[in-house]
């Protein structure tokens, strides 16, 4: 049944005169009271100064992609000027976008890494 719950309601009815009457239950499928975590892409961006292999070995090193991904997601980056790195929770997104963009900063690369929230589906 998903995550849906069952909720039970009560009602009671009462005669014309005010003697009390019956009391029935009524079973309905409630709405979803938990909400799954909004999730976050981790984008790296394209900038005319980062040597294409520091970008990928950012990818291998923050991301955990082999070095033949790596290499072909910097070069669509390079290519179309933004690209997804992973998807996460909010804080593992910050926490490896602020971990890129100072890694980048203490190796004096223009380098920048953004997040971005992934928009909610319906039946997730
Ligand atoms: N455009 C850079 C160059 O030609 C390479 C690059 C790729 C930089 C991806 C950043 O996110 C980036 N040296």
């Amino acid at each position: 049944m998903s995550n849906q719950e069952l909720k039970l309601i009560k009602s009671h009815k009462e005669d014309k005169q005010g003697n009390s009457g019956s009391t029935s239950t009524i079973a309905v499928l409630d709405k979803p009271k938990t909400k799954k975590p909004p999730l976050y892409r981790v984008i790296i961006l394209n900038d005319d100064y980062t040597p294409m292999e520091f970008v990928v070995y950012v990818l291998q090193a923050f991301f955990g992609f082999s070095r033949d991904k790596a290499q072909q997601i910097m070069l669509a980056i390079h290519t179309h000027g933004k690209g997804v790195c992973g998807i996460f929770t909010k804080e593992v997104a910050e926490t490896k976008s602020t971990q890129v963009n100072n890694f980048a900063k203490d190796n004096e690369h223009p380098l920048i890494s953004d997040i971005e929230q992934v928009e909610e589906e319906n039946d997730r």
